[in-house]
C-alpha cells in the first residue's frame, strides 16, 4: 500500500512537471485532469508579457529590477520602514467594520505600499556572513484562500525584491479555490503587470484542498532545487534567503525556518519578537514557543541555527528532493493544523533534522482568526492531529487522547500508507525523538513519584481547574472525581509529583507564597522555591515546603477552594494520588 501511495504520489508529481514544462509559454489557462484524488488543480499560469532572447537577457532584467529596488531612495509613506500605520477616525471606523471578514486591519494595509521598505531585524553579525555564491535556487510556494489582496501581493514583492534573482527560481502563488472577486482575474492581471518575465506565477486548485493539499500541490508544481513555503501575509527581510540555502547546500536532509517577526494585524507595524525562540508541542496537540534550552545556548553564535523540536508551519525550507523523499506532507489532512507538527516528528525521527535560521528573517501577520470557512461540525485540527498521533506517537499517543478523550472514537480516516511510509523509512520511534531531541518535554505519567487525579477521601472530591485553561494564572478548585483508568481520565484534574517536587501538570505548577492562603497554577519555574510540595504518603498531607503548611480545602457541597493553612492533620488536608510509581 505504502510503495501504492507513493508511487501514486510520483505519478502526480511527474504528470503535474509534464503538464507544467509543456506550457511553459504560459498560453492559456488550461485544466488539469481530475484525478478526484487529493490534490485536484485546475492550473492557470499567468503568461508572461514579455519574451527574452535569451537566459542572460532574462537575468539581466531580473537584476536591473533587484538592484533599482534595492538602491531606491527612503520613501516616507504610511508604515515605510515598518512603522505603525496611523488611520484617521473615518479610515478606522471603516477597518473596524472591516475587521471581522479580514481578520486584520485591512484598511491600514491598502495604504501601505506594496513594496514599502522594512528595518532589517537581524543579529549585527549576520550582515557580515559571507555566504558562498554558488548556492542552490529556491521556489518560493506560497498558498492561499480568501486573503486579502494587499497583504499577498505585498508578500512577493518582498520575496523578488529582497531575493538575488539567481536564488529566486519562482514565485509559486496557489490559489486554494478562494471565491473573493479581487483574487481573480485582477490578481492575475496584477501579477502579470508588475512581474512581467512571469517569476510569479499563478495557480489555482479546482476544489478546496485546505492548506496541507495546496502545500503539497505548490510543492509539485515547483522546479526549484530548494521549496520554501511561506504564508500569504509575509514580509520576507533583507538577506532571508541566502542563510537558508547556505544550509540546505551544507547538508541536505535539514527542514528550516526563519526567524519570523511579527506584522501587527491592527497597525501592519513590523517588529521583532524579541530573542530567539524554538517551538515545541503540548500534549494536546499544539505548537508551543518555548526558549532555547540553556544547554544548547550557551555554545551558540548569534548567526548559528538552532536545532528545534518543531516548528510553528507555515514558514519553512527543505531541499525540494529531500521533502518528496520523507513524505511531504500527509495529504489526508484537512484545511487546518496538525501538519507543522507532523512534518517536525517525521524529519527527526526519519533521519533528518529541524532547524532556526537567527539570521534569515521573515515577516508574518499574526491573525486571531480566518478570513476563510472551516467545514461545518468538524474538528479538522483534532483530526488531524489524531492521524499524527496514530501514525508518529506510538504509546504516548495515550497523553494525546488523555487531553482529546472527544477524538478517541472519532474517525480520522485511512492512515496506512502513512504507517507504511515510517516503515520504508525506517524511521525511530516517538520515545527516542523525546529522549534525544525533546529531553526536556515534561511526561506526566513517567518519572515521577506520582500522577493522576489529587483527590480528598474525606469529600470524595478532586483538584480541578474547573473548566478553566491553565494557560493563565488560575486558582485550583475542587470536583467530583472523574474515576476511571488510564485514558478516561479528565485532564481537568491531571496532576502528577514531579522528582523535583512539584505538583505539576505539562507547563503549570501549584505555587503558593508566604503571603496568602491562596493556591495558584502557574508556570513552572523549575527552582523549587514556592512551587515545592512535599507528600507524605502514609499520612496523606501534602505539605507547602517553604511555608511550612498543609494543602487544604474549604469544600462546600459539589465544589471549593484549596488553600495553604496550618498542618493540624484534619481531614481537609488528607489526599491521594490516583497513581503511585514505585522508584
Ligand atoms: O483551506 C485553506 N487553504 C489555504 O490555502 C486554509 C488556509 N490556506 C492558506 C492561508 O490563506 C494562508 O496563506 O494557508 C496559509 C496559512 O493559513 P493561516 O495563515 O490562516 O494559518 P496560521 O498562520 O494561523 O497558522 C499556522 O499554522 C498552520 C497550521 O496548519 C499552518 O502551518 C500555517 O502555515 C501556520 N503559519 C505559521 O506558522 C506562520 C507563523 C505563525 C506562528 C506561530
Ligand atoms: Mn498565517
Amino acid at each position: 500500500l505504502g510503495c501504492f501511495g507513493l508511487l501514486y504520489l510520483c505519478g502526480v508529481f511527474y504528470f503535474l512537471h509534464v503538464a507544467f514544462h509543456d506550457r511553459t509559454e504560459y498560453d492559456s489557462e488550461f485544466e488539469a485532469a481530475d484525478d478526484a484524488d487529493s490534490v485536484a488543480l485546475g492550473i492557470g499560469v499567468v503568461p508572461p508579457k514579455l519574451k527574452f532572447s535569451s537566459r542572460e537577457a532574462l537575468m539581466a532584467f531580473r537584476y536591473k529590477r533587484y538592484e533599482r529596488a534595492k538602491r531606491r531612495p527612503q520613501r516616507d509613506g504610511p508604515g515605510e520602514m515598518g512603522k505603525p500605520v496611523i488611520l484617521t477616525v473615518e479610515e478606522q471606523r471603516e477597518a473596524d467594520r472591516l475587521f471581522a471578514k479580514e481578520t486584520f486591519n485591512v484598511v491600514a494595509s491598502n495604504k501601505v505600499a506594496m513594496d514599502r521598505s522594512i528595518h532589517d531585524t537581524r543579529h549585527p553579525e549576520c550582515k557580515n556572513v559571507n555566504y558562498p555564491k554558488a548556492l542552490p535556487n529556491a521556489s518560493i510556494v506560497v498558498v492561499f484562500c480568501n486573503e486579502a489582496f494587499t497583504p499577498l501581493v505585498r508578500t512577493a514583492h518582498s520575496i523578488v525584491n529582497r531575493s538575488p534573482p539567481e536564488y529566486l527560481h519562482e514565485v509559486i502563488l496557489l490559489d486554494d479555490y478562494s471565491d473573493r472577486p479581487e483574487l481573480g482575474d485582477n490578481l492575475l492581471e496584477y501579477v502579470e503587470n508588475t512581474w512581467p518575465d512571469g517569476i510569479v506565477k499563478v495557480y489555482r486548485t479546482n476544489e478546496r484542498s485546505g492548506l496541507i493539499r495546496a502545500k503539497l500541490a505548490g510543492a509539485m508544481l515547483a522546479t526549484g532545487d530548494v521549496l520554501i513555503f511561506l504564508d500569504a501575509h509575509c514580509e520576507v527581510n533583507n538577506g532571508w534567503i541566502e542563510p537558508i540555502l547556505y544550509r540546505i547546500k551544507e547538508k541536505h536532509s535539514v527542514v528550516l525556518c526563519p526567524m519570523i517577526d511579527s506584522i501587527n494585524d491592527k497597525t501592519l507595524e513590523y517588529s521583532d519578537q524579541g530573542g530567539v525562540q524554538i517551538g515545541g508541542f503540548s500534549w494536546n496537540g499544539h505548537f508551543t514557543w518555548r526558549p532555547i534550552p540553556k544547554s544548547i545556548k550557551q555554545d551558540l553564535s548569534p548567526t548559528d541555527p538552532v536545532r528545534s523540536p518543531t516548528m510553528a508551519g507555515g514558514l519553512l525550507a527543505v531541499d525540494r528532493s529531500y521533502f518528496f523523499e520523507i513524505g511531504g506532507y500527509d495529504p489526508g489532512m484537512d484545511i487546518w493544523g496538525g501538519e507543522n507538527l507532523e512534518i517536525s516528528f517525521r524529519t527527526w525521527m526519519c533521519g533528518g533534522s529541524l532547524e532556526f535560521i537567527p539570521c534569515s528573517r521573515v515577516g508574518h501577520i499574526f491573525r486571531s482568526a480566518h478570513p476563510y470557512s472551516f467545514p461545518d461540525h468538524k474538528d479538522v485540527h483534532g483530526l488531524n492531529s489524531k492521524r499524527l498521533a496514530e501514525v508518529w506517537m506510538d504509546e504516548y499517543k495515550r497523553l494525546f487522547y488523555m487531553h482529546r478523550k472527544d477524538l478517541l472514537d472519532k474517525d480520522a480516516g485511512d492512515v496506512s500508507d502513512r504507517i507504511a511510509l515510517r516503515k520504508k523509512l525506517k524511521c525511530r520511534s516517538f520515545k527516542w525523538y523525546l529522549e534525544n531531541v525533546y529531553p526536556e518535554k515534561y511526561i506526566i505519567d513517567e518519572n515521577v513519584k506520582a500522577w493522576g487525579y489529587i483527590r480528598n477521601p474525606q469529600s470524595s472530591l478532586c483538584l480541578d481547574l474547573l473548566g478553566k485553561d491553565d494557560k493563565t494564572v488560575i486558582p485550583v478548585g475542587l470536583f467530583y472525581c472523574q474515576i476511571s483508568a488510564g485514558v478516561g481520565i479528565s485532564s481537568n484534574q491531571i496532576f502528577s509529583w514531579s522528582q523535583d517536587n512539584e505538583l505539576r501538570r505539562e507547563e503549570v505548577c501549584l505555587d503558593a507564597t508566604p503571603a496568602g492562603p491562596d493556591v495558584l497554577l502557574l508556570p513552572c519555574h523549575g527552582l523549587k522555591g514556592h512551587q515545592e510540595w512535599y507528600h507524605n504518603m502514609e499520612s496523606g498531607i501534602i505539605k507547602h515546603v517553604v511555608t511550612n503548611k498543609c494543602l487544604d480545602h474549604n469544600n462546600v457541597g459539589s465544589s471549593g477552594k484549596v488553600s495553604i493553612q496550618e498542618c493540624d492533620g484534619k481531614d481537609s488536608q488528607i489526599w491521594a494520588f490516583e497513581h503511585y510509581i514505585e522508584s
